[in-house]
C-alpha cells in the first residue's frame, strides 16, 4: 500500500511540475502586436526582391529621343537583332531579381499588338508586324527566374481619343490585356505624367478604374506610382532615398501627378496612414533610352555603388534602368559595367565580421530566449529580437571574437510588424582613449539600413535606439 501510494505521489509531482512547465510557457510574452501600417504579403515579397532592371525600349530608341510626340511613324521601331534572353541573362548576373519594362511610354505605341490601338509593334513592320516584345520578355524572365513587372504610361500622346471619358476604357483595356496575357506580374507601373493627347487635350485619369482592373487581374501585383498604393516614387531620379525613410505616407486628396514635395516623397511620413515604400529609379546612363551618344557616359562602377547605399541602403528598393539599343541588346559596355556593380558589391559584402560574436540587449522582451538578442545574427529575416512593450530606448552590445576592422553596419527591422525605430547612435569601443567613441548617428531603419564610415578597429560596438514609437524589433545586425 505504502509503496503504491509513494509512487503515485511521485507521479502526481511529475504531473504538478508539467503543468507548472505548461503554465511558465504559455506565460511567455506574446509576439509584439503590428505597430500602425505593416506591408501587405506581396509589399513584403517585393521588398525582399531589393533590385531589379528598368528597361525603356521603344520608338525612342530609335529617334534618339526622351519623349516621342506620338507622330512618329510606328515602321521606326524597328531592332535587328531582339534578344530579350540577352536582357534577361544580364539582369541575371547582375544579381537583379526581375525587369519592368516600359510596354506604352508617353508616345503611345505599344510593344504589344494591343487591340485597342494602330500604334503598336503590329503596325511597325517589325518581324513582319507578328512580333510581341511582352511575349519575348515574359518568356526570357520565366527562363532565367526573373520577375515581370510593366510601366504603362497613362499620358499617350499618339491615341484619338486621349482626352475624352472614353480613353479610360481604352487605358483600361491595354491595362487588362497586358494584366492577362503574359504570366504573373509582379509591380504595375504607372506614370503620372499627365500631358496634351494629339488633339490638345488632356485626359482626367480613372484612377480607381486603372487600379481595379489591376487588382482583377493580378491581385498581387504592387501598384507603383508618385504615391502608390504599393509603392512611392522616391521624388528624384539621382537614386536618393532620405537618410530619413519611412516606408508610410499619408496620400489623402493627392494621387499621381499631384504629389507632395520631393522631400516628403523621399522621406515618407513618420506617422503616414498607409504602408508605401519608396523605390528607386534611376538610369545607368543620362537618358532613360538608349542613344549612342552616350555609350561613354554611364555611371562609374563607385557612382553605381553610392546609389546602391543610397536607395538599397536607406529603405528603398532601387529600379535601376538599362535601356536597350537599336539592335534590341544591352550594349556590352552596360552589362560589364553591371557585372563590375555587382562585383563590387558583393566585395562590400564578403565578410560579416559579426561572424561568432554575442550580442547582448539592454531589453530583451519577457526575457524570453525566442525574443533574444542572438537571433539578430542568425540569417532567418523571421526570427528577431524584441524588447517589451514599454520600452522606447535600449542600448544592444556586441562582442566581436577578436579586434578587426570594418566601415558598414547593416540592420533590419522586422517590418511585418510595422517600422519603430526613429533615432539610433552607433559606438565603438576605443582601446586608446578606454572609452565609447561615437562612430554614426541615424534616424530610420526600415527593411534594411546600411551606415557607411571610415575604417574603424575594435572588438566592441554598441548601438543605442534613442527612440523608437513602439517596441522596438530587430531582425538583423551585420558588420562589414
Ligand atoms: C518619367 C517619364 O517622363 C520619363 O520618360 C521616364 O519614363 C521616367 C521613368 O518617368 O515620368
Amino acid at each position: 500500500m505504502r509503496g503504491v501510494s509513494c509512487s503515485a505521489f511521485r507521479a502526481a509531482r511529475v504531473v504538478v511540475a508539467l503543468a507548472l512547465f505548461a503554465a511558465g510557457c504559455q506565460t511567455l510574452p506574446p509576439p509584439p502586436a503590428p505597430y500602425g501600417p505593416v506591408p501587405t504579403a506581396a509589399q513584403l515579397a517585393w521588398q525582399q526582391m531589393e533590385y531589379y532592371m528598368f528597361v525603356h525600349f521603344g520608338p525612342n530608341t530609335f529617334t534618339d529621343r526622351e519623349w516621342g510626340d506620338g507622330g512618329e511613324d510606328p515602321r521606326v521601331f524597328c531592332p535587328s537583332a531582339l534578344d530579350c534572353r540577352q536582357w534577361a541573362e544580364t539582369a541575371r548576373q547582375a544579381g537583379m531579381k526581375g525587369i519592368i519594362i516600359t510596354a506604352k511610354h508617353h508616345d503611345g505605341f505599344c510593344l504589344w499588338p494591343s487591340r485597342y490601338s494602330r500604334h503598336t509593334v503590329r503596325e511597325s513592320g517589325w518581324r513582319d508586324g507578328t512580333g510581341d516584345v511582352l511575349r519575348e520578355l515574359s518568356d526570357a524572365c520565366r527562363e532565367a527566374g526573373l520577375k515581370v513587372g510593366l510601366y504603362l504610361s497613362p499620358w499617350d500622346r499618339n491615341h484619338p481619343s486621349y482626352g475624352s471619358p472614353d480613353y479610360n476604357d481604352v487605358f483600361a483595356g491595354m491595362l487588362a490585356e497586358v494584366l492577362t496575357d503574359y504570366g504573373e506580374v509582379f509591380e504595375q507601373w504607372f506614370d503620372g505624367a499627365n500631358g496634351e493627347g494629339p488633339n490638345g487635350k488632356k485626359q482626367v485619369y480613372d484612377w480607381p478604374l486603372f487600379h481595379q482592373t489591376v487588382y482583377r487581374c493580378q491581385p498581387q501585383a504592387v501598384i507603383f506610382s508618385d504615391v502608390g498604393p504599393g509603392c512611392r516614387w522616391v521624388g528624384n531620379e539621382e537614386g536618393r532615398a532620405g537618410e530619413t525613410n519611412w516606408s508610410r505616407l499619408d496620400t489623402f486628396g493627392l494621387q499621381p501627378g499631384h504629389i507632395p514635395s520631393p522631400e516628403v516623397l523621399t522621406s515618407g511620413h513618420i506617422l503616414g496612414h498607409a504602408w508605401i515604400p519608396a523605390e528607386t529609379d534611376v538610369s545607368i546612363r543620362p537618358g532613360w533610352f538608349y542613344s549612342r551618344a552616350t555609350d561613354s557616359r554611364l555611371k562609374s562602377t563607385d557612382e553605381l555603388r553610392d546609389i546602391y547605399y543610397s536607395s538599397i541602403g536607406r529603405n528603398s528598393n532601387l529600379l535601376l534602368n538599362v535601356p536597350p539599343n537599336r539592335a534590341g541588346r544591352i550594349h556590352p559596355s552596360d552589362s560589364l559595367r553591371l557585372l563590375e556593380f555587382r562585383a563590387a558589391i558583393e566585395a562590400d559584402f564578403r565578410h560579416n565580421r559579426l561572424a561568432g560574436a554575442t550580442v547582448t540587449a539592454g531589453n530583451t522582451r519577457g526575457e524570453a530566449a525566442c525574443y533574444a538578442a542572438d537571433h539578430l545574427l542568425d540569417d532567418d529575416f523571421d526570427s528577431y529580437w524584441a524588447a517589451d512593450d514599454t520600452v522606447r530606448a535600449v542600448t544592444l552590445e556586441i562582442t566581436l571574437p577578436e579586434r578587426t576592422t570594418f566601415s558598414r553596419l547593416l540592420l533590419q527591422e522586422y517590418i511585418p510588424l510595422g517600422q519603430r525605430i526613429a533615432a539610433f547612435d552607433v559606438d565603438y569601443w576605443n582601446d586608446e582613449a578606454n572609452d565609447w567613441t561615437p562612430l554614426a548617428s541615424a534616424s530610420t531603419i526600415g527593411y534594411k539600413r546600411i551606415l557607411r564610415f571610415p575604417d574603424t578597429t575594435s572588438d566592441r560596438l554598441r548601438i543605442h535606439i534613442r527612440l523608437a514609437l513602439a517596441c522596438p524589433i530587430l531582425s538583423t545586425v551585420a558588420l562589414y
